[in-house]
């Protein structure tokens, strides 16, 4: 019997229970039957979750691109892998079919080599959502360089870090993306990132927008004249399975971001298995996720995912509001998409617009439809769930991480019954648990606690890039022996999970993670800035907004207080990105801390939210005086 496709529930039961039972057979089984291998594994998984070591497939060699395309050339080469769909709908949509995917990887694979790319060397992409994206993270993959693939809404100084951090050879970019009504100019963000990176010796630049960029001679070159002159013919690189395979940053609660660290066996094997069941893939079908590359959504489920299933996905360049509000609706038309994979704050964004724009759609293409990045709450999950999936598609909503690498807690469509606002159930393989403040684990149901996961999955990330006790304080040693995911969650009286949001100070902004602590410290290099602390508060579109706490230098006291807003916003524009803008400030005379000196978020939370009752414990503060002053001056 064949463990890949879960078809029923009983089935699900059946299936769960043998993961927890007998995890190395359950997959060891998925992934003997569903990969190419150059050679099994000796073991199935090997685990020490005290020390935040796993590895998964002990010494099994495979490449993963062989995997995603070459595999599949005999049987769907003329199958479209990648539909591109680009931000002008005037823009002809492209067709790329898994012959042409493979000799555009293979092309590109030989290009970064003949550039001096090694196995091993990180590459950084900064790229719009444009094939070429697609096509240099796996030709990274096929040689084993590991990409850190940096979203292209970052600042020049937040990639410079990301670059540092994990000291790239090479970066892959190009001269600018478009972007709705506006152009990004991602060349000249990257030249000056770097200025601070003395590890980057080569820059790939595509040419997208046309518009004249400087090359520096020597390090820069345009890609098309090499991947015109490149062969398509080229050997992939042998990889250990837990041979690294990339690296993603993610915001972390305090100092710089995470490079999460996934490796190769487990991820491929993970998150082919949960693209299948997650989405019922069948072979003709055409899925869209809608979220960019430069994150873990696009990473597993705009290309791993979906390639190793040899499906149809779709790459879009654009946003949800060009040339309408209705673009959503009219690519889910034109290419017949039958999986829809979005995020809550597009679904808000959209559904506080005119209902004509989904309306003039019928949308009967769709079978599935699916929701990531925070919780969603009731009032779109319904939105979406009537407009959008009729009634009749299941509305998957999927909490997962970063660090998780895939799927965690999701219904499993005709098979999992839904509830509004619930993830409901573990996949198979994944033990939650739910703890409470003594760090015991709470039994039964219809309680609450921080969610932990007790037992290691294939696609969980090894580490973080140059740090491991990092990764062992930050996951591992909340909860001893157990991986902390600082969540928090409810369990209902049939064992469905609701996740109710972070315990940390990560907010959650338009679905982007974003940690208080770097923005901190973005907005405290300003000259009139003393103090500063940021906490997020609900928003009706980006779930959460931020609110600044601000202490000024006394000469800051005389200035206008309009434009040091201005100022601070554009300071942390600079330093991490637009979408880390504060949309309150607040200039205070002191902030509430504790008498170890520890800010009390919790209270700025509850002020930020306009909710005056219930501070909690205030006993512990050096200052309660000043929660008066900060109430009487909350920002509307
Ligand atoms: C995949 C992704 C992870 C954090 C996570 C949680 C929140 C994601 C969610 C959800 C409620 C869902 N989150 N999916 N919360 N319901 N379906 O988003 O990864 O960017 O690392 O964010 O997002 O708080 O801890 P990442």
């Amino acid at each position: 019997m064949s463990y890949y496709r879960i078809s029923s529930l009983e089935q699900y039961f059946k299936h769960y229970n043998k993961s927890i039972r007998e995890p190395r057979k359950f997959w060891g089984k998925i992934a003997e039957e569903n990969f190419t291998w150059y050679q099994m594994w000796d073991k199935v998984i090997d685990f020490d979750m005290g020390e935040a070591d796993v590895k998964w497939f002990v010494n099994a060699k495979v490449n993963i691109v062989k995997n995603c395309v070459d595999r599949h050339l005999a049987r769907r080469g003329n199958k479209t892998a990648i539909i591109f769909e680009p931000n002008d709908p005037n823009e002809e949509a492209q067709h790329i079919t898994y012959n042409e995917l493979h000799q555009r990887v293979c092309k590109m694979a030989n290009v970064l080599r003949e550039q001096g790319v090694k196995k091993g060397d990180r590459v950084c992409i900064y790229l719009p959502m444009i094939p070429e994206l697609a096509v240099a993270v796996l030709a990274c993959a096929r040689i084993g360089a590991i990409h850190s693939v940096v979203f292209a809404g970052f600042s020049a100084s937040a990639v410079a870090t990301r670059i540092n951090d994990c000291e790239c050879y090479m970066v892959i970019t190009s001269d600018g993306g478009f972007r709705g009504d506006k152009t990004v100019h991602l060349k000249s963000i990257i030249d000056e990132a770097l200025q601070h990176c003395p590890t980057v010796h080569k820059v790939l630049v595509v040419k997208r927008t046309g518009e004249e960029v400087n090359m520096t001679y020597g390090r820069d070159m345009w890609l098309q004249p090499l991947l015109d002159e490149a062969s398509d013919n080229n050997v992939a690189e042998i990889m250990d399975a837990e041979d690294p395979l990339f690296i993603l940053y993610t915001s972390g609660s305090t100092g710089k971001p995470k490079g999460m660290l996934h490796t190769t066996a487990g991820y491929m094997v993970y998150t082919a298995y949960t693209f299948k069941n997650i989405f019922a893939y069948e072979e003709n079908d055409v899925y869209w996720c809608t979220a960019d590359i430069g994150w873990i959504t696009g990473h597993s489920y705009i290309l791993y995912g979906p390639l190793l299933n040899g499906a149809t996905t779709v790459i879009f360049e654009g946003v949800p509001s060009y040339p309408d509000f209705s673009r959503f609706w009219e690519v889910i038309e034109k290419h017949k998409v039958n999986q829809f994979y979005t995020a809550p704050t597009a679904i808000r964004s959209l559904a506080k617009e005119s209902i004509d724009y989904v309306q003039g759609y019928p949308l009967k293409s769709l079978k599935v439809i699916g929701s990531v990045g925070e919780p969603i709450n009731e009032e779109a999950w319904n939105w979406y769930n009537d407009h959008v999936g009729g009634k009749r598609c299941p509305l998957v909503d999927t909490w997962w991480q970063t660090e998780t690498g895939g799927i965690m807690i999701s219904p499993v469509p005709f098979v999992t019954p839904t509830k509004p606002t619930y993830a409901t159930l573990p996949l198979p393989g994944i033990q939650p648990v739910l703890m409470d403040e003594k760090r015991n684990e709470i039994e039964g149901n219809q309680v609450v606690g921080s969610l932990c996961i007790k037992f290691p999955w294939p696609a969980i990330a090894r580490t973080i890039w140059g740090d491991h006790q990092r990764y062992k304080d930050t996951y591992f040693s909340t909860f001893p022996g157990k991986y902390f995911t600082g969540d928090g969650a409810l369990r209902d009286e049939v064992g469905y999970y609701r996740i109710t949001g972070r315990v940390d100070d990560v907010v959650i902004v338009s679905g982007h993670n974003l940690g208080t602590a770097p923005i901190e410290d973005a907005i405290n290099e300003h000259q009139a800035v003393a103090e500063s602390a940021i906490v997020g508060f609900p928003h009706d579109i980006k779930g959460n907004a931020l609110y600044g706490y601000i202490i000024l230098k006394e000469h800051g006291e005389t200035r206008d207080q309009k434009n040091l807003r201005n100022e601070i916003n554009k300071l942390i524009s600079d330093q991490i990105g637009p979408i880390a803008k504060l949309d309150k400030i607040q200039f205070v005379s002191g902030l509430p801390k504790t008498r170890s000196g520890k800010i009390m978020r919790r209270i700025l939370r509850k002020i930020a939210e306009g909710d005056f009752s219930n501070f909690g414990d205030t006993t512990t503060l050096l200052n309660p005086e000043i929660v008066e002053e900060i109430k009487s001056g909350r920002i509307e």
